[in-house]
């Protein structure tokens, strides 16, 4: 689909020219342009007063090397990365990602979306993330703990608990969290709420854990309820087997829905009985060993080689959880042919465009990522709140709000839709709403 505003359509052209080799964030950026132009043609100052130029660039870009020695004594220098993306509305907030495909694209994508994704959850947060190419898969304890002190070695200078919060992401979970905050306290010698994601014993939140997963089921729900269907006896397939897809997958099955496949990028599983989240959990979070284990273990259930087959197991709910560009056209038809009626997106953009298209032209429900997989950082912020007050709730009042959230959400983002004059589109919904409250924000403070 093309950017129907001729201004907007410039703008696109003068991000592409001017970091011409960041594909990953054009694809977001022309999304976010692409629903835009409705609310560009009704509110022109917003061009004029160049909040839609200032909005596609980040505020400040942090790039440094993080040097680490492995247990053999060789020393490795990987990049490290922040991108603080947009304060409008709150301190930057977003996740670490700890993965080799890392590179400038990919971060400044998740920056981008995380601004409007914040600022969807109705907290007053900012939008951020950060990063590096280092892999933790095969790495032993001492040295992810001898990356993490070296990445906030350098990182500890720029975030703060005002200023910038980083939380998880692929490859950053509860263990990078420790040595990541224990590293910060040592050199700045305060005990503040400058990481969220941790532990419970040190300040952590009740229900983050859960949280993406959750909430993505809890919109999910609202959605699928708006269309008089439900997860109630519905077959879903889930990507991903790490903390997104495996909460989805609890909560999934809690609401009635037989969860048959999960993946990782070696493979996925097919459990036509519906998958022991137990034996997954043991195996993933546990063991942290490949999901090939899961076949191995669990009677009656297949492994097959390379994750992008998943989509072609029959379903009527799909959940991508693991990554960018992970559903791919071929995937969304295989999706359709077999009739699913939702797709609700965990990941950050795993659906192509191409596939996207397909989905909506097929009439199949859609949740993207910025709205359904907002309960992540939501608990997040709620993990600042309880932080900033010296206090814990617990995991049923935590809980309680991030289904209120989820709910609250999905309603903005369909209204939003619907004023627009795109009722049923949570796409372009999600877009507009998550811009207009940072859009406003801009617009008082007077430029820049
Ligand atoms: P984890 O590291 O816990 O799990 C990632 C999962 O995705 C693993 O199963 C991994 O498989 C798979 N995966 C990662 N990269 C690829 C790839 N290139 N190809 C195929 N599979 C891949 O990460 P999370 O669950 O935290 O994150 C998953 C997604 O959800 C990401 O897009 C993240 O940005 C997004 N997200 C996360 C939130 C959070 O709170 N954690 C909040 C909102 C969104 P393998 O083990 O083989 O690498
Ligand atoms: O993509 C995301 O929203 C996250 N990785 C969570 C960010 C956070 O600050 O909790």
């Amino acid at each position: 689909m093309s950017i129907q505003n001729e201004y907007l359509n410039g703008l696109m052209e003068r991000v592409i020219k001017r970091d011409p080799a960041e594909p990953e964030f054009h694809q977001a950026v022309r999304e976010v342009l692409t629903s835009l132009a409705p609310v560009a043609n009704a509110r022109p100052e917003l061009i004029k007063e160049g909040v839609m130029d200032c909005l596609v660039e980040p505020e400040r870009t942090i790039k440094f090397r993080v040097p680490w020695e492995d247990d053999q004594g060789n020393i490795h220098v990987n990049r490290g990365y922040r991108i603080q993306f947009n304060s409008a509305i709150g301190p930057y907030k977003g996740g670490l990602r700890f993965h080799p495909s890392v590179n400038e694209s990919i971060i400044k994508f998740l920056g981008f979306e995380q601004t409007f994704k914040n600022s969807l959850t109705g907290l007053p947060i900012g939008g951020g993330k950060g990063g590096s190419d280092f892999d933790p898969k095969g790495k032993s304890e001492a040295e992810v703990m001898r990356f993490c002190q070296s990445f906030m070695n350098e990182l500890f200078k720029y975030i703060g608990p005002d200023t910038d919060v980083p939380a998880g992401d692929i490859g950053v979970g509860a263990r990078e969290i420790g040595y990541l905050f224990g590293q910060y306290k040592r050199l700045r010698n305060e005990f503040t709420g400058v990481l969220t994601g941790k532990g419970l014993t040190y300040g952590g939140s009740l229900a983050r854990k859960e949280a993406t997963g959750y909430g993505l089921c809890y919109f999910t729900d609202n959605m699928l309820r708006d269309a008089g269907k439900s997860f109630d006896g519905a077959a879903v397939v889930i990507s991903g087997s790490g903390n997104v897809a495996t909460y989805a997958c609890e909560k999934a099955a809690q609401l009635g829905g037989r969860v048959v496949a999960m993946s990782d990028s070696n493979g996925y599983i097919y459990d036509k009985d519906g998958i022991d989240l137990n034996l997954m959990k043991e195996i993933k979070e546990v063991e942290r060993a490949r999901i090939k284990e899961y076949a191995a273990r669990r009677p009656g259930a297949e492994y097959h080689e390379g994750c992008t087959g998943i989509w072609q197991v029959p379903c009527q709910i799909a959940l991508p959880c693991a990554t960018q560009n992970e559903l791919p056209l071929e995937g969304a038809k295989a999706l359709i042919k077999n009739g699913c009626f939702a797709v609700a997106e965990g990941a950050n953009m795993p659906t192509t465009p191409e596939a996207m298209d397909a989905l909506q032209e097929a009439g199949v429900l859609f949740a993207p990522a910025k709205a359904s997989n907002a309960g992540g950082v939501a608990v997040s912020a709620l993990e600042m709140s309880q932080n900033s007050m010296r206090f814990s709730w617990t995991f049923e009042e935590v809980d309680q709000r991030l289904l209120t959230i989820m709910t609250d959400l999905y309603h903005n983002a369909s209204r939003a839709a619907e004023q627009y004059g795109l009722a049923g589109n949570l796409v372009a919904g999600a877009n507009i709403a998550g811009f207009l409250k940072v859009a406003d924000s801009m617009l008082a403070y007077g430029l820049v």
